[in-house]
């Protein structure tokens, strides 16, 4: 979902809205898990091996077939505190897990609806109790993604939505659509189960919606005030639908400017947002850090997504990155959380809309090697690619005092000149592939 992002001047730190945004500006990056009885399948149905979260639609599995299957769902090797441990090394400061999604199958012990993990899957524990004690004790902020528009347990839910937007045409047949009435799923199921989040797992970071095509403007006020009462704390993305909600969100793609208003990026590590066993099409640990540093230079926030197994497993490749990503994290924190967006307020360059790459997937065209990020008297430039020669940067308003390297243990001084109109940095011998930070201290005119 693209949005018009506006480049604009914004000072570190520049605050507008309320106050319950102040963590999530800060945070800058969280972890996205989609885990379902979907996982179980590892993306592999009769022989097709591109499944993931949609499993039921794309493999067209007859609703009763499926709760079939759920009840073999028994993921004996769920360790709430390794998933939010994993987050935490990785420097998440918040945790999004699937309540329920297009499936409809809730994913914690829901009284109001028994389409759920503990009344129908042998497991018979809730993950949700487990993993938002986990991140109470290890502190990260839990939150939720509640599929909101599509549940394909609920008989009153039109299905069909999707193919009358026209993304997906002819993959399964949709009978007596008409006569469905998503009034009647909106106050049977999704408010009961909204208000259950919001009442038996403690604080909820961020309520974060998918799918809103069908929701009225009544509902989506309806929902916001009822979460407002239950936890006038918790943050609402935009997916609450009609424009509402506290933030703005991207899929899979980084807007080419920076804005002021908050926004986050979900995106996955490989192809899938769900567990696909075949799929190793993974991101580089130097990728995802610099998606990460693209995002915040630009304002906004990253959640990183995993896929867990249906054994209850974040793969392997996914820890390795999230640990480098950690690794870094630890030694340039300074230059990542609490930042404001780039002082130098141009395009500098995102996933375009019309490019696309060999893959077919929208390419991503930078202006700059390197991304800013900016504290009060100090300007973070994290180099991405090493220059011939001097690293030259725009015009600085104010006087330049020290640049440093970050990582540096002895902060060496690097030798500088600062002309009318830019900054000439002499840098030292390149040490790793992944972004050195500079850190560009400035004074007071
Ligand atoms: C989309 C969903 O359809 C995908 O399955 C995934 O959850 C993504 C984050 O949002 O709208």
């Amino acid at each position: 979902l693209p949005f018009p992002v506006v480049a604009q001047e914004t000072s570190p730190s520049a605050t507008v809205g309320q106050d319950r945004m102040d963590w999530w500006r800060d945070a800058k990056f969280g972890m996205f898990i989609h885990w379902g009885v979907y996982s179980r399948a590892g993306g592999e149905w009769n022989g097709d091996t591109d499944h993931a979260e949609w499993l039921q639609l794309t493999a067209k599995i007859p609703l009763a077939e499926y709760t079939e299957y759920a009840r073999d769902f028994n993921p004996v090797q769920f360790d709430a505190e390794r998933w939010v441990g994993i987050a935490k090394d990785a420097g998440m400061k918040y945790f999004v897990i699937t309540a329920k999604h297009h499936d409809g199958f809730a994913m914690y012990d829901s009284a109001s609806n028994d389409h759920n993990i503990v009344k129908v899957s042998e497991f018979g524990r809730d993950p949700l109790k487990e993993l938002a004690a986990a991140c109470q004790k290890l502190g990260i902020r839990f939150c939720v993604y509640y599929s909101l528009g599509r549940d394909w347990e609920d008989p009153d839910v039109p299905t069909g939505w999707g193919d009358r937007l026209g993304w997906r045409s002819n993959l399964i047949d949709f009978p007596n659509e008409s006569e469905k009435d998503f009034q009647k799923y909106f106050d049977r199921k999704v408010k009961p189960q909204v208000r259950e989040l919001l009442t038996s797992y403690g604080p909820i970071g961020v309520m974060w919606f998918d799918t809103f095509e069908q929701i009225t403007r009544e509902q989506s006020e309806e929902l916001i005030a009822m979460i407002r009462e239950l936890q006038p704390n918790c943050i609402i993305n935009d997916r609450v639908g009609r424009d509402l909600g506290d933030y703005k969100t991207a899929e899979q793609e980084i807007p080419s400017g920076a804005s002021g208003d908050p926004w986050e990026t979900c995106m996955t590590m490989n192809g899938h947002w769900g567990y696909n066993r075949a799929d190793d099409d993974w991101r580089s640990t130097q990728n995802l850090l610099q998606n990460l540093i693209d995002i915040v230079s630009k304002g906004g926030n990253y959640l990183l997504n995993v896929g867990p197994t249906g054994e209850g497993v974040i793969p392997k490749p996914s820890v390795t990155r999230l640990n480098e990503i950690g690794d870094w994290l630890s030694v340039n924190a300074d230059a990542v959380y609490g930042c404001g967006p780039t002082p130098f307020g141009e395009e500098i360059g995102g996933y375009s809309e019309t490019e696309k790459d060999s893959k077919g997937r929208a390419k991503f065209i930078s202006k700059w090697q390197w991304r800013a990020t900016t504290k009060p008297g100090k300007i973070f430039v994290h180099v991405f690619e090493w220059p011939d020669g001097d690293l030259i940067l725009p015009k600085i308003e104010r006087k330049v005092s020290v640049v440093s390297v970050l990582s540096d243990p002895e902060r060496k001084p690097l030798t500088f000149k600062q002309a009318q109109d830019e900054v000439r940095i002499t840098l030292p011998e390149r040490k790793s592939t992944l972004p050195t930070v500079l850190c560009i201290e400035t004074l007071e005119e």
